[in-house]
């Protein structure tokens, strides 16, 4: 069976950061089912077409489908399901015959709809590999667990779920020779050699936050190992150039003793290797941050999120905001940079706690801040709290970007917490201190290239919010 998948093109609205920061990270779902899918069971092959890193049109899109393909998989988080659907409609209409396939996080979570509504023949729940070769292998289809389909007769199944997780370790090499390599790239400001690329180790999240779902891969987090996370960097080095890595795993510092293993590889083997990633502040301590410095890690994000004890208990974040001044201090001792994210409009958010978290933000030792508004994504506790309570001012999805108040609190109007969304970045970046430290931080010319994309980019942003 042939399969071809498809990343769709993305809707960023106007005053959304996230078109301005521009990283561009392959879809690694995507790269993970293909290469999974040749390596096992009969062996089927599948082209990917990357239309948010190629920007493609619709039109760009269906010159790709050739007669040979049999599915046609299609990927979704919630801001792309806009698209996802265009895409799926415009193959229904130009190509009958081929069947739909539609995964990922927002299709997991409306499956009944997109199958009932006729916009894809089937979905797969959850995490991908083992249903999609069951399904590529002919077995049948009410024995593909995580399946959401329609019988002959037009009845809609929905098959059990399986909790039998792929083990990371056994996964292929997702299919990097598919994709547009060269379009890739870090968000700007959180790498500082290129080429850059974005990378996942793990699969789940010891956090139990109120506004992520964790309803894709289980309940248990699921790591690639420190040896074969070294020889996924090595192949992206000798094979794409890269010298920079921009862990994207939800708490990369989840494991430490992998961590451990990791930085002692990438020493050990003078990997030359620069990288970033994302940690809770629990999971940290002043050793592993010195080693992961002398591994090549720069730089931090922090999920900080908001100084208010009350809206960190209401979200469920689970830290103490004693636990932040430490972390900062052994962060900046060790000479990584700090990029602090916050999230505005939570519950139980007021006025006076976003004018704290703002402060806090600037009066903190840290070199890049990421503000978003608290989105309350399908699947997550969060949605289904203020949808429970009528706080859901709308669900348009393309809306749901991290830029919009979506979220009508009693505490705190939705206007206001966008105002202070664009107070926030222009207080963070036009200080005066700030920009001097930058400046002063330059070395090399990499570095100074780096530091202008990324003030083009905070410019730009700010220059829309006003
Ligand atoms: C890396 C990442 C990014 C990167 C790149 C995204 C990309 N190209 O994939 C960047 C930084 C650009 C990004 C941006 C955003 N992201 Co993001 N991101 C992630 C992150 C951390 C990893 C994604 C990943 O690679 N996972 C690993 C692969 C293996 O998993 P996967 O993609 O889910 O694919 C598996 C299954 O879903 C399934 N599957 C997926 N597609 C398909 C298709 C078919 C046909 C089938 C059968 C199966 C299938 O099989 C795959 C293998 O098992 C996830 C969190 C997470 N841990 O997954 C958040 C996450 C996907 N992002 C999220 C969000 C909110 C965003 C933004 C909307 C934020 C914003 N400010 O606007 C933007 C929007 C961009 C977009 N793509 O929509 C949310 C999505 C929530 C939602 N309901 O949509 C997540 C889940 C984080 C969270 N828990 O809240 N993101």
């Amino acid at each position: 069976m042939r399969f071809l998948f498809i990343n769709p093109n993305r809707y960023i609205a106007g005053n959304n950061i996230w078109g301005v920061i521009n990283s561009i990270t392959p879809p690694l779902g995507l790269a993970t089912l293909s290469a999974f899918l040749e390596a096992n069971g009969q062996g089927h092959p599948s082209e990917i077409v990357d239309a948010y890193a190629e920007n493609l049109s619709i039109s760009d899109i269906l010159s790709r489908v050739t007669p040979d393909i049999d599915v046609i998989g299609i990927t979704a988080t919630t801001p792309e399901i806009g698209s996802a659907i265009e895409i799926a409609r415009s193959i229904r209409k130009h190509f009958p015959d081929k069947k739909i396939l539609m995964g990922g996080v927002h299709p997991t979570v409306f499956h009944e709809s997109l199958v009932a509504d006729g916009i894809c023949d089937m979905v797969v729940r959850g995490e991908g590999e083992k249903a999609i070769l069951l399904l590529a292998d002919q077995a049948p289809m009410k024995d593909i667990p995580n399946l959401t389909w329609k019988s002959a007769e037009g009845e809609m199944i929905i098959n059990p779920q399986n909790d039998e997780f792929v083990l990371l370790d056994d996964l292929p090499m997702p299919s990097y020779h598919k994709l547009p390599m060269k379009k890739y790239r870090s968000a700007i400001g959180a790498a500082i050699r290129s080429p850059s690329i974005g990378m996942m180790t793990s699969r789940g999240c010891p956090g139990k936050c109120t506004f992520c779902y964790s309803g894709m891969f289980g309940k248990k987090i699921r790591f690639l190992s420190a040896e074969k996370t070294y020889d996924h960097i090595l192949y992206l080095k000798s094979h794409y150039d890269i010298r920079e890595i921009s862990f994207y795993d939800d708490t990369f510092t989840a494991n430490l003793k992998r961590v451990e293993q990791l930085c002692n590889l990438l020493i050990s083997r003078r990997a030359d290797i620069t990288w970033s990633c994302f940690a809770r502040v629990d999971t940290v301590n002043a050793e592993i941050l010195r080693l992961m410095k002398a591994a090549g890690c720069h730089q931090i994000m922090y999920g900080f999120e908001t100084i208010d004890e009350n809206i960190l208990r209401a979200v469920n974040k689970r830290v103490k905001l004693t636990q932040y001044a430490d972390v900062v201090a052994w962060t900046r001792a060790a000479g990584i940079a700090i990029r602090g994210a916050f999230m505005l409009g939570s519950p139980e958010e007021t006025e006076a706690s976003l004018k704290a978290t703002l402060a806090y933000s600037r009066k903190i030792d840290i070199q890049y801040a990421i503000f978003n508004i608290t989105t309350p994504y399908p699947g997550t506790t969060l949605f289904d709290w203020a949808a429970e309570k009528g706080y859901l001012r709308h669900t348009r999805w393309t809306e749901y970007d991290l830029s919009h108040a979506i979220l009508d609190l009693p505490t705190i109007p939705p206007e206001t917490v966008e105002t202070y969304y664009r107070k926030a970045y222009r207080e963070f970046y036009l200080r005066g201190s700030y920009i001097l430290a930058h400046l002063l931080s330059i070395r090399t010319l990499d570095a100074f290239m780096i530091h202008c994309e990324a003030a083009r980019g905070i410019f730009a942003n700010i220059l829309k919010g006003k």
